[in-house]
């Protein structure tokens, strides 16, 4: 039995599944039971379930399958339909889209027709997966935070597969399905359009890639740091703050002359997260259509060298 718990440490509590409220809430799609996993415990809240279902979570599931599925079929296919090639040969397949030929064209299945299909599939599973994100929250009562961030992302994913795209006129613009195929594409792109490096929403969105790790860190450890003075109690400390959240202030103040407040660091971690798409798809955006080389765009406007 350890000796100090507090809430995140707490005992894996083996008792009738908590199955949430019953009250104002519609629970006709939700699974009756729920199990207990001690591996699930180590890592969070031991209870699995119950889970919502729903139209939109089955739609979205079904068609987030079904993408896996025609990639894998695809995979399945270039692999010679042998499971040791397939296995070999994994993170290098790729189901790509079809060539600029064919402009925004709908080619044969052999021809990027499949590619089309399959991404039709994945946009419906992350639209719907978002309208479920949308629609628990309001069940729950709650604020719509998740899905606004989880849109920020989309608007990225958006950008590099159907708005860009249509912007340049040709599906052949969008991303590769594959492992390292994408990584390839990523590289591609970057030295096609001159260096990303240079591409300011670029360096904007990895400023808030980096901050969120590093605000991530800072609230995480000092959080950590204050659990023995009830610090985790994080929501009672910000109506009622007493010793840890003064501690855990004093102490950013004594090393680097402010704080954010024990409300506000949860807005600053939503709002550096949130950036990282919606400055990323920005940047995607502008790349090939209003600029076509970030490097020379750099040196006309003073931050790269001329020669
Ligand atoms: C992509 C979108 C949301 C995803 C959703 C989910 C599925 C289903 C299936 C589980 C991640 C869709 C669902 C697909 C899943 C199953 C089975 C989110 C995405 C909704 N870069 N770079 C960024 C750095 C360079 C390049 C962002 C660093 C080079 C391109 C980020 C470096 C080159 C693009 C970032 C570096 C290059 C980016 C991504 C260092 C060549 C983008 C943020 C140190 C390699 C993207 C504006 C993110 C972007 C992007 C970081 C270098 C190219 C900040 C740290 C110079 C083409 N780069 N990069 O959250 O937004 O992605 O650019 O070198 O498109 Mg970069």
């Amino acid at each position: 039995m350890a000796e100090y718990q507090n809430i995140f440490t707490q005992v894996q509590v083996r008792a009738l599944p908590e199955m949430g409220m019953v009250e104002n809430v519609e629970v006709g799609n939700r699974t009756k039971g729920a199990t207990f996993s001690t591996l699930a415990g180590w890592f969070g809240n031991a209870q699995l379930g119950p889970i919502y279902l729903g139209t939109f979570g089955v739609i979205s599931v079904a068609t987030g399958l079904i993408w896996f599925m025609l990639v894998g079929a695809h995979f399945w296919q270039v692999a010679g339909y042998n499971p040791a090639v397939f296995l070999r040969d994994l993170f290098w397949m790729a189901l790509e889209p079809p060539g600029p030929e064919w402009g925004l064209r709908i080619p044969p299945m052999g021809e990027g027709g499949l590619f089309l299909l399959a991404g039709f599939f994945l946009l419906i599973s992350v639209l719907t997966w978002w309208v479920r994100t949308y629609l628990r929250a309001e069940a729950l009562g709650l604020g719509k935070h998740v899905s606004w961030a989880f849109a920020g992302a989309i608007w990225l994913f958006l950008v590099l597969g159907l708005i860009r795209p249509l912007m340049m006129g040709s599906w052949s613009e969008a991303v590769p399905y594959g492992i390292f195929p994408h990584l390839d594409w990523t590289n591609l792109f970057s030295l096609t359009y001159g260096n990303l490096f240079y591409n300011p929403f670029h360096a904007l969105s990895i400023a808030f890639l980096y901050g969120s790790a590093l605000l991530f860190a800072m609230h995480g450890a000092t959080i950590l740091a204050v659990t023995r003075l009830g610090g985790d109690r994080e929501l009672e400390q910000i109506v009622d703050r007493g010793t840890a959240s003064e501690r855990a202030a004093l102490f950013w103040r004594w090393t680097m002359g402010f704080n954010a407040t024990m409300e506000g660091i949860h807005r600053w971690a939503w709002w550096f997260a949130v950036l990282v798409g919606v400055t990323g798809g920005i940047g995607i955006l502008l790349t090939g259509t209003v600029v076509d080389n970030w490097f020379v765009w750099a040196q006309d406007h003073g931050y790269a060298p001329l020669d």
